[in-house]
Parts: C-alpha cells; structure tokens; sequence
C-alpha cells in the first residue's frame, strides 16, 4: 500500500480512535482504486466520480478565525508618524497554545500568533518601520523570524525568546513584495508545523496597480499524529473551506493573490488554476511578472504574487496539483459573477 492511501485512510470511520483523536470520520474521500479495478476496463465507478470533501464544518468562532475573513484581512497595525517623518506600522503579537479544530471533529493541539493560523498578514509599504512588540505566552521559547532585509539583530534566530518574555522587533519593511515570518526556534519543522507563521507584503513605494480583488492564501498543513508527515492540506488552515464557501470574484476584475507556502514535511506545493492563466510575480519583487501560467511550484517559504481575470462567469477550481494534497484537502472554488 502506498503512503498517501496509508495516510488517507486513516480518516476512514472508526480509525481515528486508533490516533487518539475524538471525533468521527471527517474525510470524505473516493475509495482508493485497487490494483485490480486498475487494470480494469471500467475504472471509474460511481464511488470516485465523487468529490473528496468533509461531513459538516469546523466551529470558525470557536476557533477565533474564519478562512474567508483571512483571505482579505490585511493588518496595518496602529499606524503613526515617527519625529523622522517615516510611517510607523506598530503590532502586538502574542504567541499561545490553542486547540484548533482543522477539520470537523479534529482538535489540533497548536502554537499561534495572535490566536490564529497563519498569523496576522502584516502589510506596509516599503520603506515604513515595522515594530512588532512580541510577548511568548507558552511554555516553550519561540521567535519571529522575518524573511526581508533587516539588521542581525532583528533576525529572530540567535534570539530565543523564554516562555513569559519579551522581545521587540523593529526595522524598515523592504524590498517590496511577498514574503513571510515564522518561528525560528529549533526543533524548526515542528515550531512552524504547530502554526507559528505568517504573510507579510510590502507593497511598492507607488502601490501595486489597482485591482478589485487582493487575497492571501497562505499554503499549510497538519500533522495530526506527529510522525512527520501532513494528513491534512489547505490554504489558511481549513482543508476543502472554499469547497464549501466559494470566494466570491466578479468578472473581467483584476484578482491579485499574494501566495505563501509554509508547507513543513513535503518539500513541494503547487497551486494551479483552473480554465484561466495567471501572470507570475516571483516572491512578488518586480512589476514586470515572469510567467504567464496556469501551474506555479513553491517550496517552503517561496512566495509570489498571482494575478488573473476571470472572463467567463461561473465555478472555477483551484487546488494544489500535488493531487493527493488536493484530495487531502488542498482545493477550492472560486464563483465568478456577472
Ligand atoms: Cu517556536
């Protein structure tokens, strides 16, 4: 049996108590085809012409964030001018253990920024100061580690900081474009698994052109029996969540998706577009796009800016095209509308 049908059916009824996990099956997934349907002449079954999906949703409030708020949620922090004249983007940022639940019935015992995963995107533009006033409220150290040009110091690695205390991260937020921050304490894979990450844009000194749409999709996992190894996939943390609420674009509207993969165990993901192309920005750092695609590959912590218009109105998917990511949960739609 291979690994993906191992780990995708652990979800199956009944198996779930085998993980010490409460809840009923939360995965409804096409049956694994088996060898002998392979090779025969009709493989596709009424049973796997179904998509793959949850039974029921996640309680959003009780976990203090919703997927589709996260897309749009772009935090400037309180903003004030320094004596300098600079703008001065100010964030309080704290770091705790929360019970999230991923999937319908599936606590993940996780370490947040701020209560959520990803964390609060941070949006500036380049050249304002960001300061980021960090407290640890867990029983483990932790950092913030941003991607981005800044001072030694600033950094976030050499730095842990102790459960209970402080630290303040202060610099000039450049170059512009799409990046990220995330703990860098060790063991690194297991403090940015439990959900210590974030987008962080810099917008140009002049903006981006206008577009009717902007959203982050921060790529993520979960491993939910800590064998380091993700049993569920999503962009912004809930796997199928824009299955179920499909994100809402108007037709011919310039959609600019600022894309983040934080993905820790598999060392790709991928995001493809369905009936359309995309220009691609690598990492978000030049105006002029590198690409005009329909399928990007990232690594974790590579990042880019997407931007697409949607000319004919309807339901379009778009999903990881890693397709055992996507039937784990890594898929969604978006309604375009007249
Ligand atoms: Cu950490």
């Amino acid at each position: 049996m291979t690994t993906s049908l191992t780990r995708r059916t652990l979800f199956r009824a009944g198996t779930l108590s085998a993980l010490g996990l409460a809840g009923a099956a939360v995965l409804q997934t096409p049956a694994p085809v088996s060898s002998q349907e392979q090779t025969a002449t009709h493989p596709h079954n009424e049973q796997t012409m179904f998509m793959p999906g949850t039974v029921g949703e996640v309680d959003h409030a009780a976990n203090g964030f919703n997927p589709t708020d996260i897309l749009t949620d772009f935090d400037y922090g309180k903003v004030s001018t320094l004596p300098s004249g600079q703008t001065l983007h100010e964030y309080d940022f704290v770091a705790g253990t929360k019970d999230i639940e991923v999937a319908p019935g599936i606590m993940y015992a996780a370490w947040t920024y701020n209560g959520r995963i990803p964390g609060p995107t941070i949006r500036a533009r380049e050249g304002d100061r960001i300061r980021i006033n960090f407290v640890n409220g867990t029983g483990h150290p932790h950092s913030i580690h941003f991607h981005g040009i800044h001072p030694a110091g600033m950094d976030g690695v050499f730095e842990p900081v102790p459960p209970g205390g402080t630290f303040v991260y202060e610099f000039d937020a450049e170059p512009f474009g799409v990046h990220l921050y995330h703990c860098h304490v060790m063991p690194l894979a297991q403090h940015i698994a439990k959900g210590l990450y974030g987008a962080f844009i810099i917008d140009p000194p002049q903006g981006w052109p206008p577009a009717e749409h902007e959203l982050v999709m921060v790529m993520n996992g979960f491993d939910l029996d800590f064998d380091l190894a993700n049993d569920l996939y999503a962009v912004n943390t809930i796997p199928f969540h824009y299955d179920i609420h499909p994100i809402k674009i108007k037709v011919n509207a310039l959609v600019r998706v600022f894309l983040v993969n934080v993905l820790e165990f598999d060392p790709i993901n991928s995001f493809h577009l369905h009936a359309n192309l995309f220009h691609y920005y690598p990492t978000g750092t030049s105006l002029t796009p590198s690409e005009f695609t329909d399928m990007i590959a990232q690594m974790q912590a590579q990042r880019g800016m997407l931007e697409f218009r949607y000319k004919y109105p309807g339901k379009y998917m778009f999903h990881a095209h890693k397709t055992e990511f996507a039937e784990l949960g890594w898929t969604g739609n978006f309604l375009v509308e007249a």
